[in-house]
């Protein structure tokens, strides 16, 4: 009779069943079935998980809340608690974070830039800038080597000259592109598949998951595996949110987040491996470059070496900060790695 009684009742109130009683929002600047999305889903999953049930996050795709610019005044006003912000847009308030964006600074290994981003002295610094304007840094990732979507053909930085060149918002991509002497166009996520389609622009650049999400590739003729540079995303907070966080429960989060990361690594491989197949098959008129000869990416190597400059002079002494530290964390990344 007892276990009657006992059993039902505690069935109905699992601790993994409590009623939430704190709702966090998170948004990301990418539609769902993206490496963000999952990202998010993941970590709102981890949280719900960790807190039993106490804390639900819900993940806004992109455009619900709107652009990228905008998500991080959302966040920075503490109106949502979490956000993807990738340095591509955020550069523009945060001139520092554009270091990310030069072509050939990482490695082509990313395990390697992983653990560059992931190395605690770089997170220092990029939270100290990130505090100034209001959000907290949580975590850095790449989602997949950027691609060129062409209507010609690239096969060396000459093929970009007068190509009309989408970029994200950030300065340092308008000098990346015309250090090539290409004429770029800064446009939101949203505007780059009608831009395309209504020849405003000839190009754009996005990991591969991306593009075929977006449906780039229905509307050009060339995808060219630059490998110039990855696609490298944010994870932010509010910063005074997490600031005024139970302790344990800050803890929570920065655990959660460093679980994620690995996750995101998996998951971009994988669907970026799969979405290539996917256009290849859906589009097989479209020239696939899988990789620039050596030749090429010395002359692209090269070509972009004067943009460094450009960023010190959008950066300032602060941006030469940051590329020592992300120098010293490559050279602590790659003495991880033993002989
Ligand atoms: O190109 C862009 O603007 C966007 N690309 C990706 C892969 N994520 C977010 C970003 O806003």
């Amino acid at each position: 009779m007892f276990r009657f009684v006992v059993i039902p009742v505690l069935l109905l109130w699992p601790p993994w069943a409590a009623q939430a009683r704190e709702h966090w929002r998170f948004a990301i600047e990418e539609s769902a079935g993206s490496v963000q999305h999952v990202a998010a889903v993941r970590f709102a999953e981890l949280v719900h998980s960790r807190t039993s049930g106490e804390v639900e996050v819900t993940v806004y795709p992109y455009g619900t809340l709107g652009t990228s610019d905008q998500v991080t005044e959302l966040l920075a006003m503490g109106t949502i608690q979490f956000a993807m912000a990738s340095p591509g847009h955020l550069g523009k308030i945060i001139p520092e974070v554009q270091a990310f964006l030069l072509h050939f600074l990482l490695t082509d290994d990313e395990g390697l830039n992983q653990r560059i981003f992931s190395d605690p002295a770089l997170a220092g610094v990029l939270d100290g800038l990130y505090r100034e304007k209001g959000l907290a840094f949580l975590s850095m990732f790449s989602e997949g080597w950027q691609v060129w979507t062409t209507q010609r053909a690239i096969r060396g930085p000459e093929d970009f000259n007068g190509l009309r060149m989408r970029v994200m918002t950030s300065p340092l991509l308008i000098a990346a592109y015309e250090a090539y002497g290409a004429s770029p166009t800064p446009l939101p996520y949203g505007e780059v598949y009608s831009a395309l389609q209504l020849n405003m622009i000839d190009g754009q650049e996005n990991p591969i998951f991306a593009i075929e999400e977006m449906s780039f590739h229905e509307v050009v003729d060339f995808i060219v595996q630059g490998r110039h540079a990855p696609f490298v995303a944010t994870m932010a907070a509010n910063g005074t949110f997490l600031d005024e966080l139970d302790p344990a429960r800050r803890t929570m989060v920065r655990e959660v987040v460093a679980e994620v990361e690995p996750f995101i690594l998996e998951s971009q491989r994988r669907f970026n491996a799969e979405r290539l197949q996917r256009i290849l098959e859906e589009r097989p008129s479209v020239t696939f470059v899988e990789a620039l000869s050596p030749e090429a990416r010395e002359a692209f190597r090269a070509a972009s070496a004067v943009v460094v400059d450009r960023y010190l002079a959008l950066a300032g002494p602060r941006g030469r900060a940051m590329l020592d530290a992300i120098g010293a964390a490559r050279a602590r990344a790659l003495g991880d790695e033993g002989p």
